[in-house]
C-alpha cells in the first residue's frame, strides 16, 4: 500500500469515528448532563453496518430514500463510508428496503423509517419484496 493511500484509509477513518462520535453524542445526554464516557465507546464499539426500525431510528443522516408512488425517491444517492442514509416510506403501501438482496427493514408500514449506515465503499443495490420496478442505488465512497 502506498503512503498515500495509507493516508487517505487513515483519512477516511477518521472522519468515521468523528461520525460515530456525534451519533453516540447525539443518542443521550445534553450538555449539562453529558453521556457518560464509558456510554460513549459502547455505542462507538457497536457502529458497524446496522440498521434501525421504528420509533427508534436514528435520524442522523446524510440523505434520505423515500418510498413513494411505488418507487424510491431519488433513485440515487451517494454518501461516504461512516455515514447514514433514512429510508422512509411516505405511502400507504407496505414496501421493504432490501440492500443487495438482504432485507434490513421488514415490512414498511407509512411512516416508518430505517436507517442504514454504510461500512465499506461500494455500490449498493436497494429494492423491495413487493414490487420489482422499486430500485435505487447507493453509491458509497
Ligand atoms: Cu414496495
Amino acid at each position: 500500500m502506498s503512503l498515500r493511500n495509507r493516508i487517505t484509509r487513515i483519512t477516511l477513518a477518521a472522519a468515521a469515528a468523528g461520525l460515530v462520535a456525534v451519533a453516540a453524542a447525539c443518542g443521550g445526554g445534553t450538555a449539562s448532563n453529558p453521556t457518560p464516557r464509558s456510554q460513549v465507546q459502547t455505542k462507538a464499539g457497536a457502529a458497524t453496518q446496522s440498521a434501525t426500525t421504528g420509533a427508534s431510528a436514528h435520524t442522523d443522516h446524510v440523505a434520505e430514500i423515500d418510498q413513494q408512488n411505488l418507487a424510491f425517491m431519488p433513485s440515487r444517492v451517494a454518501i461516504k463510508v461512516g455515514e447514514t442514509v433514512l429510508i422512509k416510506n411516505s405511502e400507504s403501501a407496505i414496501h421493504t428496503a432490501n440492500i443487495n438482496g438482504k432485507n434490513i427493514t421488514g415490512n414498511m408500514k407509512k411512516g416508518a423509517s430505517t436507517a442504514w449506515t454504510a461500512s465499506a465503499a461500494g455500490e449498493y443495490k436497494v429494492s423491495c419484496d413487493y414490487h420489482p420496478q422499486m430500485s435505487a442505488t447507493i453509491t458509497v465512497s
